[in-house]
């Protein structure tokens, strides 16, 4: 997106050019030359003409770029008052005819709004009359890497790693600076670079040199670099007989190691911690909580102002009945027992990045503790690299949802972003869709994915439409034919998919493992939650979870008002029916159709809607250089053909229970 294709509109561009005539950036840092660089190259791409970018102010110049204490800027565009509301990395774009200002209280801050500004020409809007302060709604803006020291990626659908260990740190390759670029331009302020299923290698010096070389290229882009930390280091690193987090060995092991790093990364950001999980390694190896876990790591760190992100994804084989409670059950007890410096990373939704759950219990029932929101960019459970899903509508379904904590209007947002209980640390992450593919993400409509986390992030008010809007005009074409019908594309896409692979509430019916493509029949696996068979629990009478009070009672974690819109099956939400209910096959849906028709209906529906993006996306050819148009189209075949794979395989599985026939005016599946 941050192509700098030249303006076509002419009118536009002689906008552009007489708002544009003399600019100047002030200021020096390395902040400073990357805010040069970038505006020369997007004015020379935009305009056609290679502007000579000053540092030094004068009277004429029309663009006026730098932070506010080179301030002579300042009045009467910008007062004072203004720039006490931006923070750190706030940012004001004042605009009147022959006159611009881009300004804020840190270099990182005039970034921002130098990207905002390009992003306003790239998509072709006005920019003569502006008034925009804007500061960012959450204060970590992260990415997560899952990326092995091997260069694979757990989860990665784009090709390998990008973080070519083998060469840093004396090799820079070009992407890091790009990346760099592509996250500024988003306002993402941080990134762990290596997968919570740790390596403790990672903390050694050869690789403290490398993590430093990325460091660097980072810092002049505001991106703070964390580390995943392997609970174990100090047994596998140092020989220590035990990585208990209360000996007095352990914890001295962890603050040299923090002083290490903070010896090689002054601002290093923290440790991000999966611990207890999955078979990683945790504290409660050593009969000690999370919070003491976590703490030990926070105390390491705190002299240097850095922080531990502990996450809250955890489930065990001791607790067969419900996957879903777990996480609230084990750390609601602990709000208020972590460090200042502590965040709790808690998934969107409580079992694990399904293309549609509700949003996770642990939202608000923690007010002592500032919780940072996990959301999965790359497309694990929702299509891989084969399928085109837009995830802002998933993303802002999960912020927008209200968690009643404190009344009406307490949303997942207002939790995350400490508003709601006064939290000073707050952010959101996304694991993330990168690899070295040669588009970044493996689909060339993934890219908008990331793009949409880091907006969201920033502001979290955006709408879905507003973000697809501005990623399709920076990254295909301003043609407002193409934009308007691909933009539906995107807006439904997720939709779309919850109908032909997850409807009704339906989760975790993936084949196991790879997650790829459809296996509700697998029920072999020795933990009973790695089964779909688990989380459908078709039968002879009907399908679904029963998570009320008769079942689970894991709907019990949520508050009453929120509880009142799911339990009762006569009146619950139906985008949520088979995640808290079992109901019978023949339960009357709102429709009127029974369960087992809507179904169908469902899967069908689905299907033809893929069929429906491949019509509207051919519509497109002539606007969309050949390249991405084949890719695209190629990409809609298979996905059709996977809609296909998923309605047949589960109607025809689930058929077995039903024993009712698939309505005569639907495709009937083929069962080979
Ligand atoms: O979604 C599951 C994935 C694992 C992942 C785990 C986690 C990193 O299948 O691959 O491990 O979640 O989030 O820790």
């Amino acid at each position: 997106w941050l192509r700098y294709l030249p303006v076509s509109n002419p009118v536009l561009l002689q906008q552009y050019k007489q708002q544009l005539v003399s600019p100047v950036v002030l200021g020096s840092s390395s902040t400073v030359s990357v805010i040069r660089t970038e505006l020369a190259s997007a004015l020379k791409g935009l305009t056609g003409n290679a502007y000579t970018v000053s540092s030094s102010l004068t009277s004429t110049n029309t663009l006026i770029i730098g932070k506010a204490d080179a301030s002579k800027i300042l009045s009467p565009l910008v007062t004072k008052e203004e720039l006490k509301q931006l923070g750190e990395e706030g940012f004001i774009l004042k605009a009147k005819p022959g006159k611009t200002i881009i300004t804020g209280n840190t270099d990182v801050a005039v970034l921002y709004g130098l990207f905002h500004y390009l992003r306003l020409m790239q998509s072709n809007q006005p920019i003569t009359n502006l008034n925009i302060i804007s500061v960012p709604k959450l204060k970590l803006r992260m990415l997560n890497h899952w990326d092995n020291m091997n260069r694979t990626v757990e989860r990665g659908y784009a090709g390998f790693s990008i973080w070519d260990w083998h060469r840093l740190p004396g090799f820079i390759d070009q992407r890091y600076i790009d990346y760099a670029r592509a996250n500024a331009s988003i306002g993402i302020n941080a990134v762990t670079l290596t997968n919570v299923n740790a390596n403790a290698l990672i903390l050694t010096p050869a690789y403290l040199e490398k993590v430093k070389a990325l460091a660097d290229v980072f810092r002049p882009y505001g991106i703070k670099v964390f580390l995943t930390a392997r609970f174990s280091a100090p047994i596998e690193l140092a020989r220590l007989k035990t990585a208990d987090p209360l000996n007095e060995d352990v914890k001295a092991w962890w603050n040299n190691k923090a002083n290490e790093i903070y010896s090689y990364i002054p601002d290093f950001g923290g440790f991000l911690v999966k611990a207890n999980s999955e078979g990683q390694p945790g504290p409660q190896d050593y009969k000690r909580t999370h919070a003491e876990g976590a703490n030990m790591l926070a105390n390491a760190v705190a002299p240097h102002k850095g922080i531990v992100i502990w996450r809250a994804f955890v489930y065990a084989a001791e607790n067969p009945v419900d996957r879903h409670k777990q996480a609230y059950d084990d750390f609601v007890p602990l709000d208020g027992k972590f460090n200042d410096n502590v965040m709790v990373q808690v998934k969107n939704g409580a079992i694990d990045f399904m293309p549609r759950e509700p949003f996770h219990p642990l939202f608000g029932a923690m007010p002592k503790t500032p919780l940072m929101m996990e959301f999965q960019v790359t497309q694990e459970y929702l299509g891989q690299a084969t399928n085109w899903v837009f995830l802002a509508p998933l993303f802002k379904e999960v912020l927008d949802a209200d968690t009643y904590a404190k009344g009406k209007n307490s949303t997942v947002a207002k939790v995350i972003d400490g508003s709601l209980d006064n939290h000073a640390l707050n952010g959101m992450t996304g694991v993330a869709n990168i690899g070295t593919d040669i588009n970044w993400c493996g689909h060339p409509m993934a890219q908008a994915n990331w793009y949409a986390l880091g907006r969201l992030a920033w502001n979290y008010n955006l709408s879905s439409d507003a973000i697809a809007e501005e990623w399709l005009r920076m990254t295909y074409s301003n043609d407002a034919a193409f934009v308007q019908s691909t933009k539906q594309i995107m807006l439904r896409s997720r939709e779309i998919m919850v109908d032909y692979m997850n409807p009704i509430g339906l989760h975790h019916i993936m084949a196991t493992g790879h997650h790829y493509g459809p296996g509700p029949w697998v029920s072999n696996l020795n933990r009973p939650e790695w089964n779909p068979v688990y989380y459908h629990k078709a039968d002879s009478i009907g399908i679904g979870f029963n998570r009320t009070s008769t079942g689970s009672k894991a709907i019990e974690q949520y508050f009453p008002e929120v509880r009142k819109q799911w339990e009762n099956i006569a009146t619950c939400d139906e985008k949520y029916l088979l995640w808290f209910h079992h109901a019978s096959w023949n339960h009357t849906m709102k429709s009127g159709r029974s369960l087992w028709n809507e179904l169908c209906y469902k899967y069908n529906t689905g299907v033809d809607s893929v069929k429906w993006m491949q019509r509207e996306w051919q519509k497109q050819q002539t606007k969309v250089d050949a390249q991405r148009f084949k890719e695209v189209s190629m990409l809609l075949n298979v996905q059709l053909e996977e809609a296909k794979w998923w309605r047949n395989a589960c109607l025809l599985y689930f058929q077995t229970f039903s024993k009712q026939p698939i309505p005569s005016n639907y495709e009937q599946p083929d069962k080979t």
